[in-house]
């Protein structure tokens, strides 16, 4: 007996963090796939539009009664360039790449380490929105840090290996850049350090925490 909740991603990387994050918590994660083009990824300013018209559209696909279903969307800002690419992240990726992020900040280096940070500061951002069988929840979550200046590690997905998180003190906070937090990568990206360690600062588990902390007490699946 376990609790089921569909993910309704084409991301596994973003699954597997789902996965690892409800797992703590007995609740089974599992992909909703549906065919290729069924969900339309509307054209909006902000996240949470984007997540919720995914869900909107997921809920025509259910894959049984009273299921549980979720979507997440991800993005990620980066300061200097108005927050480029935001919600334009997915396009960016597969044009540009890690490579290409990194040639639009290459005017921004400086030797001192702290000056560089704030000049290359960004942040994850990621709304997971889930019908929990009578309701729309919200979850948001916010990862600050910087933008590597060069490509780092393998692991991960996506923007993984350009971004640095910042140090988090002992309450889970990010501290300012030049002060060592409870909680540091040592200037390594998530591309870096891997999963387990991106768990600690990620604006995924944010979300899906913030989104939890709504849920009534669950009933476990039958
Ligand atoms: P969906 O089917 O769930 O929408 P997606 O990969 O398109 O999958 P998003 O729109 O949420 O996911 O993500 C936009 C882009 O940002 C995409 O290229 C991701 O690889 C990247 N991204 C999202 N979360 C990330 C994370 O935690 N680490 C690195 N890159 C991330």
């Amino acid at each position: 007996m376990s609790t089921t909740v569909w993910f309704l991603t084409s991301n596994p990387g973003k699954l597997e963090e789902a996965q690892h994050h409800f797992q703590e918590l007995g609740i089974e994660v599992k992909g909703l796939d549906l065919p290729e083009d069924t969900i339309l990824e509307p054209q909006a300013g902000d996240l949470e539009t984007v997540a919720r018209s995914k869900l909107a559209q997921a809920l025509a696909h259910l894959p049984h009664e009273g299921a549980m279903v979720m979507v997440e969307d991800a993005g990620l800002f980066v300061d200097a360039l108005d927050g480029f690419p935001g919600v334009y992240s997915s396009y960016a990726f597969s044009t540009i790449g890690n490579h290409g992020i990194l040639r639009l900040l290459s005017h921004l280096v400086d030797d001192d380490p702290v000056r560089i940070k704030n000049l290359r500061s960004a942040s994850f951002e990621a709304v997971a929105a889930l019908w929990d069988g009578e309701n729309v929840l919200l979850g948001k979550g916010v990862c600050k840090g910087a933008i590597a200046t060069k490509v780092q590690g393998e692991a991960g997905f996506g923007f993984d290996p350009i971004f640095i998180p910042a140090d988090l003190d002992d309450s889970g906070e990010p501290v300012s850049p030049g002060v060592l937090g409870a909680v540091s990568t040592h200037g390594q990206t998530f591309g870096v350090v891997g999963p387990y360690t991106k768990h600690q600062f990620s604006h995924r588990r944010r979300a899906l925490e913030d989104l939890l902390s709504q849920l009534p007490l669950l009933e476990p699946d039958e």
